[in-house]
Parts: structure tokens; sequence; C-alpha cells
């Protein structure tokens, strides 16, 4: 009997050491978790307020939940006696957080397979990132991914090649603000990392050649959705990081982010009380209020397909309200602001709708 119950007690004694064994190993890793932790403690302090929002807004955030304006249709003869601004929407390139959780352009299998993979990388860099007390994230305003980054190195190539026809060139000479241009325009971009990367890639040639100009932040492009992804990590007032991955492949950024871009108007994250329909039409108001005949928006796809549901008449069947802009798709209109009553209106005419890259 007494042998049977030195058997027996062998595993549990066996358990019990190997459990002390792996305690005393994970010992030091855990005391250097929280020393790192406490070390960037202001950085720590952040980053837990980013994960307490992303539950707040993943659970109170109502940016879905607002109503069109009545049909544009009932203005649009109105058009010829109001005036009107050219805008021009430029739709970012992949964010990190899509490499995740999109199939994009990969095709359905090769992105199921390499899902969870890619789930343990984009987590690996997020502690990566918690630990070495960068105010950076995968997730959180997630910045453009390396495929993101080539995609508007190719629209900024495109840009600088030029027209092929001369009828085009009209369109060129105003994207890259070309000194003989009859007209002005500004650049914009929403307060998200991407977008405004987008923007600072995308038409880097123009802002080389305009050392002056500068691009101008509004939060009335931030995208509508409750993910992380569209939440802002840059405080009120100032200017933007390049992310970890622009810091290593793409330094020169960090030079344009800090003293060319107009960061007056970003009052930080958008509230819990804004909503998408607010925000489209406080855009309105800004783009209405600038001295430039055209604005270029650096922005998001849901945010500009809401824009055209919104804004083109409901006859429309135009294929922006439907599909997305692409990863890098450029599309121009005009933008008319009609007076009704005592209020204004804002119409866009669909026959200016056209895609200069990329498209839908
Ligand atoms: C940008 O980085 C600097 C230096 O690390 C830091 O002081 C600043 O707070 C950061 N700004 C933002 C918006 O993260
Ligand atoms: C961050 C980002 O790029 N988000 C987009 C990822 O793709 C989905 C679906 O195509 C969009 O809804 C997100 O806006």
């Amino acid at each position: 009997m007494a042998i049977i119950g030195t058997i027996m007690a062998v595993p549990a004694i066996f358990a019990f050491y190997c459990a002390w064994v792996v305690a005393m190993l994970l010992r030091p890793f855990f005391v250097f978790v929280l020393a790192c932790l406490l070390w960037n403690a202001p950085f720590t302090m952040l980053k837990m307020r980013m994960v307490a929002d992303t539950f707040l807004y993943m659970f109170l955030c109502k940016d879905k939940k607002f109503k069109n304006p009545s049909d544009r249709g009932a203005f649009l003869s109105s058009l010829p006696s109001s005036s009107k601004k050219t805008i021009v929407f430029v739709r970012h390139g992949e964010s990190c957080w899509n490499d995740t959780f999109n199939a994009g352009e990969r095709k359905k299998l090769d992105f199921i397979k390499g899902f969870i993979p890619g789930l343990i990388k984009s987590f690996y860099y997020e502690v990566y990132l918690a630990l070495s007390g960068k105010v950076d994230s995968w997730f959180y305003d997630s910045p453009l991914s390396h495929y993101g980054i080539s995609q508007i190195d190719a629209l900024a190539r495109y840009l600088s090649k030029g027209p092929s026809s001369s009828s085009e060139q009209e369109v060129f000479d105003l994207l890259n603000g070309s000194p003989g241009c009859p007209k002005t325009s500004v650049l914009c971009s929403s307060n998200l990392r991407r977008a405004l990367s987008t923007v600072c890639i995308g038409f880097r040639d123009r802002l080389a050649s305009n050392p002056d100009e500068k691009i101008v932040v509004h939060p009335s492009l931030q995208e509508i959705s409750r993910n992380p992804d569209t939440l802002s990590i840059t405080p009120p007032g100032q200017q933007v990081n390049a992310s970890w991955i622009e810091k290593a492949s793409l330094p020169q950024i960090q030079p344009i982010l800090t003293s060319r871009v107009d960061m007056t108007h970003h009052i930080g994250n958008k509230p819990l009380s804004s909503n998408g329909g607010t925000r489209m039409a406080s855009f309105c108001t800004f783009a209405f209020s600038r001295p430039e005949e055209c604005v270029i928006c650096g922005g998001h796809s849901l945010w500009f397909r809401s824009f055209f549901r919104a804004y083109l008449p409901e006859a429309s069947g135009h294929i922006s309200k439907k599909k997305k802009m692409v990863n890098g798709g450029t599309v121009m209109f005009d933008l008319y602001k009609v007076k009704n009553g005592g209020g204004w209106e804002y119409v866009i005419d669909e026959k200016t709708m056209k895609v200069v890259y990329g498209g839908f």
C-alpha cells in the first residue's frame, strides 16, 4: 500500500516542482514588464486611457446613427446661381489594422491561413510598443502599413509623371499646385495618421516645390466608425509623430509632419456626442470658409461613401454610393452651396464627378 501511495504522490510532487521552476523562470519576465511599465509611467497611463477609450467608443459611440439631409434633387435647378468649390477626395493607403483584419487584395484562402499569425504579429508589435514607451499603436489610429506606403508612392509617381493627354493638364496642374494653374487649392487631411501621411507622401513633389504651403488638418474628416483604428492618438494642437514603420522606412516624413502641417483646427479625438452627419456638415462649412477654389482632402472610405450618399441627389445611381474608393483612389467633383430660406444646403453635381486615379 505504501508503495502505491508513493507512486501516486510522484506526479503531484513533479507537477509542483515544474510549476515552481516555471514561476521562477517567469518572475524576471514579470518584473521586467512591470519595470518597463513603471519606467514609462506617463505613457502607460496614456495607453490605459486608449484601451478604455476603445471600449467606451465600441459600446457608446453613435457615429453611424444620423439621418441624411433631404433629397438633394430638389436643389438642382438652383445650381447655376450658386457658389461652388471643387473638392478632391484622396483615400489613404492600406493601414496596419486592415493588414490584420481585412482580406484586401489577398485571396480569401491566403487571408484565412495568415489570419492567426497576423493577429499574433500585431499583438507582438502592440506589446513591444507598449513596453518601449512609444506613443504609437498598431490598432489605435492605425498607421499606414508598408503596403499602404507603396500604394501612395504609386499615386505620387502618377501625379509627377503628368497627364497623358492635354485635356487632363488642368487637373494635374491643380493637384500639383503648378505655378500656372488658374485655380487655387489647399491640401487638407483628417486628423488620423494614415490620412495625413497619405497627403504628405502623395503630394510630396507639390510640397517640395511650394515650400510655404501647409497641410490643414480638419477633425470633421475623421472616419465614421466605432473601431479603435478610427480614434485619434494625437492630443489637441500637437504635431503628429511618424509611426514606427515610417520612422524606419520613411524618416523624411517627420520634418513634414512637424513643420508643414497646420494643427490649429485639431481639437482632439472626435467627441462621443459627435456623429458622421454632423462632421460631414461641418466639413461643408469648412470647405466654403476657405479662400481657395479647390479643397483637396486626405480621408477615409466610409466617410467618403457616406458623403456621396448624403450630398448626391437621391435619384443618382452613381457607383460612389455603393462602392468604397480604393486605397490611393482620387476623385474630384463640384460641391455647391445653395441658399434655402434662411439657411444653406450643400449639393454635389453628379455631372462633375471624375476619377483622377484608382477609383472605386
Ligand atoms: C512625439 O514625440 C515626442 C518625442 O518623443 C513626444 O514628446 C511627443 O509627446 C509626441 N507627440 C505625440 C503627439 O505623440
Ligand atoms: C483603417 C482602415 O483602413 N480601415 C478600413 C479597412 O477596410 C474596411 C473594409 O474595407 C474599411 O471599412 C475600413 O475603413
